[in-house]
């Protein structure tokens, strides 16, 4: 064995200190290594092997303290020992903003929550049998139950001017809908949540605008001449040809008209074909200020951060800028489907964790993967990520994914999921209604889980109120939930156990995601009255705080 099969550099993801403690990794080529050594100083600590993908193998060890460190590797390979490093670094700590640790959050789609009795939406609107008219006066009216849920943090899907009922087609980034109450109830409603200790970040749409958007119009207008030609991707003019200029004025009904232009051809780039989306052209260093710019006007309206959309549409580099523009307050999440790699660190503080989705979904859903290799995801996911996995937006469900109770199909599995959620690395959220069981249509398009949120309690699951309210309170009251390392116990035939460690603070969780009862055996410093054993019934779990 050769040092070339090893690999340590002191970075991000290799050496961080994080709430206190030094997280080094070391990895090797995959099933080379019997035993890996972190000496440090004069202590010498088996390395964890933390997990491995096809051709890569990692290993792990924790210490406490932050500051420099001076290491070296001690690494047994077919009976042979060597000695890899020495290595002496300040360990990597990433800056996110410090409110970020303690909060749940709560996702609404505007339209879909509550139509407020002082709402009186006006405004043009296309297709408006899609509306439910829901609006921010409706979010205020129901904070009672936000904040009775325990939830800390909203995120909620855009609420500027625009044509749709979701509003990702913005038509005018600094005025809030007066669909939804514009700019009055929007400060009202900033200031309700400030007296609540109820943080807020906004959804920005900034890979695209919409179509009627006045710069997109300027260009579609003036074509070549057009002062904001450069802002977005143009193919050709005549940007759109008469036909499709004729038919967008025609007196057709929105349904209609809206088929027949889908059908059509233009000249620029846009969201998934989609010709209500022009992408804007982030070469382009105006639109890079004009972005700047919108999210800096809602910071200091009062928003505490950033949800970003199609942001793995738009090039990395730029989130770096847009960053440093930004106060060190504002959370910053972007929307990236899959290996956020590129987006993390000194871009994002976190991503839409669409990675860790899918493994909740082969794992709890589909049941394509077994606990080990659950356990193997999630620890791959870790060595990737390294800090910023504390800091990503984790969820079961959001506007674009199917509810998850109807994934599983059962409430109790539901609640093992959400139990899994709120004691593991990374900052959990809800949507709107999944706190009362609220089921999707099941239609197979974007928009299944948006139903509009039910008010009338008797329709309300109240098992699953209660379970979320009481797991959302232990994520809160617990800082070993939110930044204390994961220590899996074990991962063995659909029982998960694993301890999450802060300082002298520890949780164990256990999840029985099998059909039959389980005896688990807890480790001594939580046993309750006395108990070493306990059983937990099937599709179940137990936290207990030592
Ligand atoms: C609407 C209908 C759809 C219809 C579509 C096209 O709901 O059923 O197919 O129109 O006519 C917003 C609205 C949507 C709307 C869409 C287009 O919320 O309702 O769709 O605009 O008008 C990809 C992107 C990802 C994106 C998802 C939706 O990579 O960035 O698609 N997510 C954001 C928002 C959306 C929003 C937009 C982007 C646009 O969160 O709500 O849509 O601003 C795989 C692929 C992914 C793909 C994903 C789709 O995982 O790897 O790349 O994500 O499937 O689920």
């Amino acid at each position: 064995i050769g040092k070339g099969e090893f690999f340590h550099r002191p970075s991000a993801t290799y050496l961080y200190s994080f709430a206190g403690r030094t997280h080094v990794i070391f990895r090797s080529l995959r099933g080379k290594v019997s035993r890996a050594v972190l000496r440090a100083g004069n202590r010498e600590i088996v390395m964890r092997p933390k997990t491995h993908d096809d051709i890569f193998e990692y290993f792990e060890a924790v210490l406490p303290g932050k500051g420099s460190i001076e290491y070296s590797f001690l690494v047994e390979s077919e009976g042979e020992t060597i000695e890899y490093g020495p290595f002496d670094a300040e360990p990597y700590r990433s800056e996110t903003p410090e409110w970020v640790f303690g909060r749940v959050f709560y996702q609404i789609m505007p339209d879909r929550f509550e139509k407020g009795m002082s709402g009186t939406p006006r405004g043009e609107a296309l297709r408006s049998e899609e509306f439910h008219r829901g609006d921010l006066a409706g979010i205020m009216e129901r904070l009672d139950h936000i904040e009775g849920l325990g939830v800390n943090a909203l995120y909620l899907t855009p609420v500027f001017e625009s044509m749709t009922y979701h509003r990702y087609d913005v038509t005018d980034y600094f005025m809030v809908d007066r669909k939804l109450g514009g700019g009055v109830v929007f400060r009202e409603l900033v200031r309700e949540l400030k007296k609540r200790d109820i943080k807020l970040i906004l959804d920005g749409v900034f890979h695209h605008t919409s179509f009627f958007h006045p710069y997109f119009q300027d260009v579609i207008g003036k074509g070549g001449e057009s002062k904001y030609r450069e802002f977005y991707r143009i193919t050709g003019f005549p940007v759109i040809s008469q036909e499709f200029l004729n038919t967008l004025k025609s007196e057709e009904p929105w349904p209609k008209k809206y088929r027949k232009l889908k059908e059509m051809e233009w000249n620029y780039e846009s969201f998934y074909s989609v010709w209500m989306m022009p992408r804007l052209n982030h070469d382009t260093p105006e639109v890079w200020r004009f972005i700047t710019e919108v999210m800096k006007y809602w910071l200091e309206k009062g928003a505490d951060g950033w949800r970003l959309d199609v942001a793995h549409g738009v090039p990395p580099e730029l989130w770096r800028g847009i960053r440093k523009a930004m106060p060190r307050n504002a959370y910053l999440v972007g929307e990236v489907m899959d290996d956020a790699r590129l987006w993390l660190f000194e871009k994002f503080h976190g991503t839409m964790n669409y990675p860790l989705y899918e493994l909740i979904l082969r794992f709890f859903v589909e049941g394509s993967m077994d606990a080990g290799d659950f356990l193997n995801g999630l620890e791959l996911l870790s060595a990737y990520y390294g800090p910023a996995e504390y800091t990503m937006y984790n969820f079961l469900d959001n506007h674009d994914t199917e509810r998850f109770i109807d994934l599983v199909g059962d409430k109790n599995r539901y609640l093992c999921a959400l139990a899994f959620l709120m004691t593991y690395k990374g900052i959990p959220s809800i949507f709107y209604g999944d706190e009362v069981g609220l089921r999707g249509t099941r239609s197979s398009g974007l928009d299944s889980g948006r139903t509009p949120m039910v008010w009338d309690e008797k329709l309300w699951d109240w098992e699953i109120l209660k379970t979320t309210k009481a797991l959302i309170r232990l994520r809160r009251a617990s800082r070993a939930l939110q930044v204390g390392e994961f220590r899996p116990i074990s991962f063995k035939d659909g029982l998960l156990l694993y301890e999450r460690v802060h300082g002298s603070e520890s949780v164990f969780i256990g999840i029985n995601y099998s059909g039959e009862r389980r005896a688990v055996e807890v480790p001594e410093r939580y046993i309750p009255e006395g108990r070493a054993k306990v059983e937990l019934a099937p599709w179940s779990f137990l936290v207990l705080e030592g």
